[in-house]
């Protein structure tokens, strides 16, 4: 068997270029130019901004993942492109590629590279999870990470179908639908909800957080610029799942202090009928809450409680 294999004839050896080294030398290049651009170019731009700490440090999070995802994809799309070029079908060349067998160092790399690449992201992921600002999410009644310094301003986000309003519980626990947050301080975010899940987005705070009923969901973002801020329920929550957007305002801290003031005193008598200010509220005394308020006159027909005219911003 063996004399018969040698026997036929074989074509005349060709002298095969170095392609790993040529592909690994084309991959540097692109990678490198790949996350320069990454980095310095589309870096800067990427979701969601630098309105806030939270939001800044999430850019952070994405440009550092863009810049390690890159090279594996190069890696991809340029061992693609020299197959298809280098390795393509020839005019008369019938004859069989030579059978792939164990790669030793092949298998070596490949399990060494991919295992550093996927526990680094864990490990980068699970240490920005923990430290930075709870990575903007609701870290649950009792966060992991807080800021230090002053004391945050707190903020209850109440989610209700298919609206969310807003405590400000050091300003006497009034409620609206408005909300506004001062420039370069700590805001703590309670979220909650009267009812069904839903999640309070705030895209340009890089804040989203679970609005559970029964369940205090503490969140913190500091805003570092003024401007407005588009605010989503980002949990299919019901029929109007779709129209539970609205915006929110982030003014100098003098614009702050004067609405909170003025918001408080015209809200006074309908603070008054809320339930005292709590970390979560029962839902079923809501209908109670919204039958006092059709009596007093302060919500509509419908027994649904939105008070407060809407915001509008000073210095937008
Ligand atoms: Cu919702």
């Amino acid at each position: 068997m063996a004399a018969a294999a040698d026997a036929a004839p074989s074509p005349a050896p060709r002298s095969e270029p170095n392609h790993g080294l040529r592909i690994f030398a084309i991959w540097v290049v692109v990678s490198l130019a790949a996350d320069l651009v990454l980095w310095f170019v589309w870096g800067p731009h990427m979701p969601p901004g630098d309105l806030s700490t939270a939001a800044a440090n999430q850019q952070f999070d994405i440009q550092v993942m863009a810049v390690m995802a890159a090279p594996v994809m190069a890696f991809v799309l340029i061992y693609f492109g020299y197959a298809l070029v280098v390795w393509r079908h020839r005019e008369g060349d019938d004859e069989d590629g030579p059978p792939l067998h164990g790669h030793a160092r092949i298998q070596a790399t490949w399990i060494t590279v991919t295992s550093v690449i996927v526990l680094c992201l864990f490990g980068f992921g699970t240490y920005e999870l923990v430290t930075a600002q709870g990575a903007g999410a609701g870290e649950g009644p009792s966060p992991i990470w807080k800021p230090s310094g002053a004391a945050p301003l707190q903020v209850q986000v109440i989610g209700q179908q298919w609206r969310f309003t807003y405590r400000y519980p050091q300003f006497g626990g009034f409620e609206t639908t408005a909300l506004v947050l001062p420039v370069g301080r700590w805001v703590e975010f309670h979220v909650t909800s009267l009812d069904v899940i839903h999640s309070f987005w705030a895209y340009q705070l890089g804040v989203k957080a679970d609005a559970n009923p029964g369940t205090d969901n503490v969140a913190f973002a500091k805003a570092t610029q003024t401007g407005q801020v588009t605010i989503r329920c980002a949990e299919l929550c019901g029929l109007w799942h779709g129209a539970m957007f609205d915006y929110g305002h982030v003014v100098s801290d003098t614009a702050f202090m004067s609405w909170a003031r003025s918001t408080r005193s015209a809200l006074a008598s309908v603070t008054r009928i809320l339930p005292p200010y709590a970390t979560t509220y029962d839902p079923t005394v809501v209908p109670t809450i919204n039958k006092a308020m059709v009596k007093a006159g302060i919500a509509g027909a419908n027994g649904y409680y939105y008070p407060g005219p809407p915001y509008t911003p000073v210095n937008p």
